[in-house]
């Protein structure tokens, strides 16, 4: 396959004045005709006669192609058509067919439940018609759409309607990637929004009959989206209309159509009875991220797709700011940093690391990753902290003028700040084009009331960049006297070499550093402390993340010397977090957090950077070794804590009683391992709220004790789909390390097991990959299983496929047994018959 590089970059030699677009729906043989006015592009360099009419096109149908109104007959190329086009203005027609209900890659138009839907972005319009499909051709679309099917949705403003068609108007030009239609029999939950302006907006939250109780929330999470960019970002929605549409078959999380968001059910439906309050923290967030695109991506989009992180990163920087504001900071800032290091630090450490924007790829569809979205939201929170808050807004402000309607890049984006805020950001820039995690590490020394803190940075080659230069990084500091009082509140020291000191004056007595705060920066921070240390921070840090960070620290070391030397869970460390969890005075949903261990697998990664080879089944044990003792250890508090935090109010998914609930279940699941699941069976069967019941379910799984709750919960949630992925996910996750992979296998064959719905598969094989011990079973089988499915997956759903082939991305720091085990089951991918572009390219990254 041909691999893209970004310094190929050529801008199309025209521009695309008017699109309109004519769909005749039929499942098997819908007609689409297209009118596209287009212009030779003044921006283009081509002298008249080596321009090229290129138009992208797959799997289409043509039926007539026409250039003012002459019919042509196109020159088949590589992935489209060439045509001789005048060197002026002119209309080019075209009349094509395509299969949506054959359409199983969820990827241009398909069907989902009856209901006729798209998904464009990134290259899914190809597959619709024959078009310039980059992200850098804008145009205003005119869409006619004729069904008998009672809902017809595409982008814009509704035009004219009636029996069997609609209309659909959109004046902002826009590339072909934010394109959608839906057309279905559709209910809607409307409401209306005033923008502050006084633009009334028509909104609506599309589902099928039978999930219209379950929208109230997404709508007010659209809402309270709409209020908080136009108070904090001074973003106003731009179109009469805006619908949002529950698809049950989806790839992703949900797309940023213009006016016309189309989501995967899990991110839309919610009710207390069938969603956790994580389902709903999730909805919230990703209403609100799709929602802040229509301008971080819309209104201003991508000139080319290694531009991806432009809009990926900074709409993800501005939800989790959303987020923040509507929960609590803290909570947010360490539940994304724990996604960040479980995600991002694991590919950045592995074949596939790439640059925040790469520059090459065979298939995008393979970058939408943890890099250029997580990533790349930290090197925006960077920015904002190097340039100040005044400096970000100044900043802003200036891209949203001045790129309004343009196709942009990172060069774009660094030069508003550089020009709003006076700084050069040329070593800034390096975050972007250097893949891998900076290894931070510091020594201290405190002479005559001076105390000096040194830093080294250094990151370690990644596949195609064998050196780094240093990167400009914000690293916030606090210091405490031995008292615990702060003597020098948060800091930020901007560190530009490889080695850096940074002294502070005036100090009576050696303070204790508190470094990189708030995680001020995505690096790993290598600093060997002594369990005091971190025990004082964990109770003195007024800063919550690093209060967090150390008791993270404690529970790590005492895991990772555990695996060592055969040694018990650390008593400084059970006695450090149990003082914690008695202090009512904090946060249940932050001692909730506290008591969260790291993952099994970040505790493998740490091994293998310590030059070790992890044991998945000996890190299971000891990780069961520590619950076991921090369950004895915490007996009374953790009665008192699941009494005291039982919410009694109606239920509500704030971030107050979800935090209690998080406090209670973590209690609960403590209990469970001393009384043998009957307090689980109690919540199990009182339980009015699928979070308690979830909770209940899962603890009663973990002691063997499942099999009634399991079957009474498929019986109760069998008509729910969604409550099915969970039932699912929870008895593989849950599993006993021998078991898991015959769980998952069992589960594949059961009725309600589809390969059809990317939930479903995520929901079995995603959980077994997700369960370390499980899927690294010396055996083998949990490889074997994947395999067999992602094989199975790949000529219907080449996507999903491609990104489950993630789960083997950190085979080589197994040992020989299970790398050559793993390396067999690659092998055997790739040599699959006609497989996809996505998972060849991903499986020889992967393979190396
Ligand atoms: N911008 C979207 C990314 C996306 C996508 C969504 C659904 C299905 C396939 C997709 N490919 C790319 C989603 C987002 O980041 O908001
Ligand atoms: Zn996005």
């Amino acid at each position: 396959p041909e691999t893209i590089y970004l310094k190929d970059y050529k801008p199309f030699s025209y521009t695309v004045q008017q699109v309109d677009l004519l769909f005749r729906l039929a499942a098997n043989a819908t007609r689409v005709i297209s009118k596209i006015a287009f212009a030779p592009n003044p921006q283009a360099e081509d002298q008249a006669e080596n321009r090229r009419f290129f138009l992208h096109g797959e799997g289409l149908k043509p039926i007539s192609l026409k250039i003012d109104g002459t019919p042509v007959t196109p020159r088949e190329v590589p992935g489209g058509i060439e045509l001789d086009a005048p060197d002026a203005p002119f209309t080019f027609e075209a009349e094509v067919e395509i299969d949506p209900a054959a359409n199983t890659a969820l990827e241009g138009l398909y069907m989902s439940n009856g209901m006729y839907c798209t998904q464009c972005e990134a290259e899914g319009f190809r597959k619709i018609t024959y078009y310039p499909d980059r992200p850098d051709v804008l145009a205003p679309f005119d869409v006619r759409i004729e069904s008998d099917l009672p809902v017809l949705l595409s982008n814009g403003n509704p035009g004219t309607s009636g029996p069997g068609f609609a209309e659909w108007s959109d004046p902002w030009p826009k590339p072909a990637y934010l394109f959608a239609l839906v057309a279905g029999d559709l209910i809607a939950h409307p409401d209306t929004f005033t923008t502050r302006s006084g633009n009334t907006v028509d909104l609506n939250v599309w589902v099928r009959p039978g999930d219209e109780g379950k929208c109230a929330f997404a709508m007010e999470s659209l809402k309270k989206s709409m209020r908080w960019d136009e108070e904090v970002y001074g973003r106003e929605y731009d179109l009469n209309t805006f619908n949002i549409v529950a698809v049950d078959d989806f790839n992703m999380g949900a797309m940023e159509n213009k006016g016309l968001n189309i989501f995967n059910s899990s991110a839309v439906l919610a009710s207390s009875e069938t969603s956790t309050d994580a389902n709903f923290e999730r909805i919230e967030a990703i209403i609100a991220h799709e929602y802040f695109h229509n301008w971080t991506g819309n209104r201003i989009t991508c000139r080319d797709w290694f531009q991806l992180c432009l809009k990926e990163g900074l709409t993800v920087f501005r939800d989790a700011q959303f987020t923040a504001d509507q929960r609590s900071e803290p909570v947010k800032r360490i539940t994304d940093v724990i996604d960040l290091r479980g995600r991002q630090f694991r590919e950045d450490n592995g074949p596939l690391a790439h640059p925040v924007r790469p520059d090459s790829f065979v298939e995008i569809n393979n970058f939408y990753t943890a890099t250029i979205y997580e990533k790349g939201a930290e090197l925006i929170g960077m920015l904002k902290r190097l340039v100040g808050d005044e400096g970000y807004a100044k900043a802003l402000d200036l891209y949203f003028t001045r790129h309004d309607g343009e196709a942009c890049t990172i060069e774009d984006w660094l030069t508003v700040f550089e020009e709003a805020t006076g700084r050069d950001l040329g070593q800034f820039k390096r975050w972007y084009e250097q893949a891998g995690t900076p290894r931070l590490s510091f020594t201290e020394s405190f002479n005559n009331g001076t105390y000096t803190l040194t830093f080294k940075q250094q990151t370690p080659p990644t596949p195609g960049q064998p050196n780094k230069d240093p990167r400009v990084i914000p690293i916030a500091v606090g210091l405490l006297n031995p008292n615990g009082d702060e003597v020098q509140p948060t800091t930020m020291l901007e560190m530009t070499e490889a080695e850096q000191s940074f002294t502070f004056d005036g100090l009576a007595t050696k303070p204790i550093p508190s470094v990189l705060r708030g995680f001020s920066a995505p690096v790993i921070l290598e600093h060997e402390s002594d369990t005091q240390t971190r025990a004082f921070l964990l109770a003195h840090d007024t800063d919550p993340f690093n209060r967090w960070q150390a008791g993270r620290d404690l529970a790590q070391e005492s895991l990772l010397t555990m695996l060592r030397d055969g040694a018990g869970p650390d008593n400084a460390y059970l006695d450090a977090l149990l003082s914690l969890l008695r202090d009512d005075t904090q946060d249940p949903a932050f001692r909730a957090l506290a008591l969260g261990l790291p993952g099994q697998d970040d505790i493998a990664q740490t091994l293998a950077d310590q030059g070790q080879t992890p044991d998945p089944q000996a890190i299971w044990e000891a990780f069961e070794t520590l619950k076991h003792a921090r369950a004895e250890a915490f007996q009374d508090v953790a009665t008192r804590l699941y009494a005291q935090y039982q919410v009694t109010a109606p239920y509500s998914p704030d971030a107050e009683q979800s935090g209690a609930r998080a406090l209670a279940n973590a209690a609960m699941g403590m209990i469970n391992r001393l009384d043998g699941g009957a307090l689980a069976q109690k919540q199990f069967d009182s339980a009015d709220n699928m979070t308690q019941q979830l909770a209940a379910l899962s603890a009663l799984i973990a002691v063997g004790k499942g099999d009634a709750a399991v079957a009474r919960f498929y019986d109760q949630w069998q008509a729910d789909r969604l409550v099915i992925d969970k039932w699912f996910s929870v008895q593989i996750t849950g599993a006993r390390p021998d078991e898991a992979a015959d769980v998952a296998q069992r589960l594949t064959q059961h009725p309600d097991f589809t390969m059809k719905n990317p939930n479903r598969f995520r929901a079995t094989l995603g959980a077994l990959a997700m369960h370390p011990a499980g899927f690294h079973h010396a055996s083998g089988k949990g490889y074997a299983l994947l395999a067999d499915n992602l094989i199975a997956l790949d000529p219907l759903n080449p996507q999903t496929t491609a990104r489950m082939c993630t789960s083997f991305q950190t085979w080589r720091r197994y040992d020989a047994d299970r790398q050559a085990l793993i390396k067999a089951q690659l092998e055997r991918l790739l040599a699959t018959p006609d497989l996809s572009r996505d998972t060849t390219e991903m499986v020889s990254r992967i393979l190396g």
